[in-house]
């Protein structure tokens, strides 16, 4: 059977309406949907982008974020080299979910990268719309060095610059040899943006 070489896998996750997969049709296919509809268990898509002179082939798995599927897309986080788990900055059940992900991404992968996103930023317009105090996002991420980012898929709001500087990070690291890359069957390949 043929296959494809993914240069690195990254997962999205988060809860349920924090709009993981709205970020990854954007990045993915340019696309932003009103009322997408809640994933059920995982979707797949491929990009190549150029980073620093190479072109590096993504693998992202856009994971569902209702608890009930976890059992299932916990499986989904092997071997990702990076996360992106994205909460919703006007909701701060959202938030506190965060450290609920960390520890089963943690308990699957225990060196993947950590990038903490805020998604619909196009929502907030002054720094009383966070339900969250800002502080105590970034005093979580330093903690925990994770990197932050503030996205919106509706408006096209930092989308290729987060994934731009995942695959940055995943070459810097690669250079050090820390990195293994991943192949995926020819099926997987075909199905751009499928859904299981
Ligand atoms: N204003 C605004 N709304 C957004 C944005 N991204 C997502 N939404 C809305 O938030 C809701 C949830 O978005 P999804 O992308 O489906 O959320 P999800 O995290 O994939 O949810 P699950 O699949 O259930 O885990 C939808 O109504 C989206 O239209 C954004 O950047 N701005
Ligand atoms: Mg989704």
């Amino acid at each position: 059977m043929s296959t494809m070489k993914v240069d690195f896998k990254v997962v999205l996750l988060g809860d349920s309406n924090a709009g993981k997969t709205s970020l990854f049709e954007r990045f993915v296919n340019n696309k932003f949907a009103k009322d997408p509809k809640q994933t059920v268990g995982v979707s797949f898509g491929l990009k190549t982008i150029g980073v620093r002179g190479s072109q590096v082939v993504m693998g992202i798995w856009d994971t569902a974020g209702q608890e009930r599927y976890q059992s299932l897309t916990k499986m989904y986080y092997r071997k990702a080299s990076s996360a992106i788990l994205c909460f919703d900055p006007t909701k701060r059940s959202s938030y506190e979910k965060v450290k609920f992900w960390i520890k089963e991404l943690r308990e699957t992968e225990s060196r993947c990268s950590i990038y903490l996103v805020a998604t619909k930023i196009d929502l907030i317009s002054s720094d009383e719309d966070w339900d969250i105090p800002q502080q105590e996002v970034m005093n979580f991420a330093q903690k925990n060095k994770f990197k932050t980012c503030e996205t919106s898929a509706k408006e096209d709001i930092g989308v290729n610059k987060l994934f731009a500087i995942i695959a940055q990070d995943y070459l810097m690291k690669d250079e050090k040899g820390g990195n293994e890359s991943i192949r995926l069957h020819s099926s997987e390949e075909q199905s751009k943006s499928g859904c299981c």
